[in-house]
């Protein structure tokens, strides 16, 4: 393990060397940061049940026929994942008004959007991600019209499912941020969905209580960030019931 070769170290992975040309193994760390670093905190077991939830969804997905760079599931904190040439946008999708769109807008928090919202970000720590337009992206080449059509249809038909499956289980989606990448087959280019999809980048909130089961926990200090993490796995039948809350940390049930 210690002399695979470190490609990438992030906020909240690092990507090493997969084992095969064009491979990579994506590791879900348990630091938690927020407002481009500023504040910073390990929380133990996050990375776990981000590495669950995230390889739930994708396998989900990619049964779906979404195209996505996820091989297989590795270790409770590893998964093999294709490598890709990173498109360098934050893929916004929003149902209900949250977060920097309630500051920007003046709207408040929770207000239903008369329609599926999507937004770009420019991915720059040091430019504070900022927003940008199609045209952004289209004049600095970051993608062709094509792509961003193929983009956003993609992170709408991800959104169709995710309300539905968390809504199944009580769970309103309120927004999440998707990355995407390019892979290329023989001469053919295909658009992937890359990165993650956990509580770290998707806003949820229990239907019935309103209560926040994400990383807005940590972001506006509301503690409990482990226990909402796991009450996610469990609702999605990832982690029993028994492991939540126990000092033992969650036990995942696999596949
Ligand atoms: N997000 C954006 N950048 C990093 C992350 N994780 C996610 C947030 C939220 C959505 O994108 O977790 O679910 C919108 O974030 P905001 O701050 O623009 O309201
Ligand atoms: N993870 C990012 C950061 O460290 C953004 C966020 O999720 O708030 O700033």
């Amino acid at each position: 393990m210690s002399q695979r070769k470190k490609l990438y170290e992030g906020k909240a992975k690092i990507l090493y060397q997969g084992p095969e040309p064009g491979t990579i193994i994506q590791h879900f760390k348990d630091d938690a940061t927020a407002f481009n670093a500023q504040k910073h905190e390990v929380i133990e077991g996050k990375g776990v049940l981000n590495n669950r939830i995230s390889e739930h969804i994708f396998i989900q997905l990619d049964n779906l026929g979404i195209p996505t760079h996820f091989i297989k599931a590795l270790n409770m904190r590893e998964q093999l994942v294709q490598e890709v040439d990173v498109i360098p946008i934050e893929v916004v999708v929003r149902n209900f008004a949250a977060g920097s769109l309630v500051k920007r807008l003046g709207l408040e928090e929770g207000t239903h959007l008369p329609r599926t919202l999507v937004e770009y970000y420019y991915k720059d720590d040091e430019l504070g991600d900022p927003m940008i337009s199609e045209d952004h992206i289209t004049t600095f080449g970051w993608a062709t019209p094509q792509e961003i059509e193929e983009i956003s249809g993609l992170a709408l038909r991800i959104n169709d499912f995710m309300c539905g499956m968390f809504s199944a289980v009580g769970i309103r989606l309120v927004d999440f941020k998707l990355e995407f990448g390019r892979v290329w087959e023989e001469e053919a280019m295909r658009i992937v969905l890359a990165d993650e999809i956990s509580p770290d980048n998707c806003r949820l909130w229990d239907v019935k209580t309103g209560d926040k089961l994400d990383k807005d926990r940590f972001r506006q200090d509301l503690g409990g960030l482990l226990n909402a993490y796991q009450e996610v796995a469990a609702r999605l039948g990832l982690i029993t019931r028994e492991s939540q809350g126990g000092t033992s940390g969650p036990v995942l049930i696999k596949n």
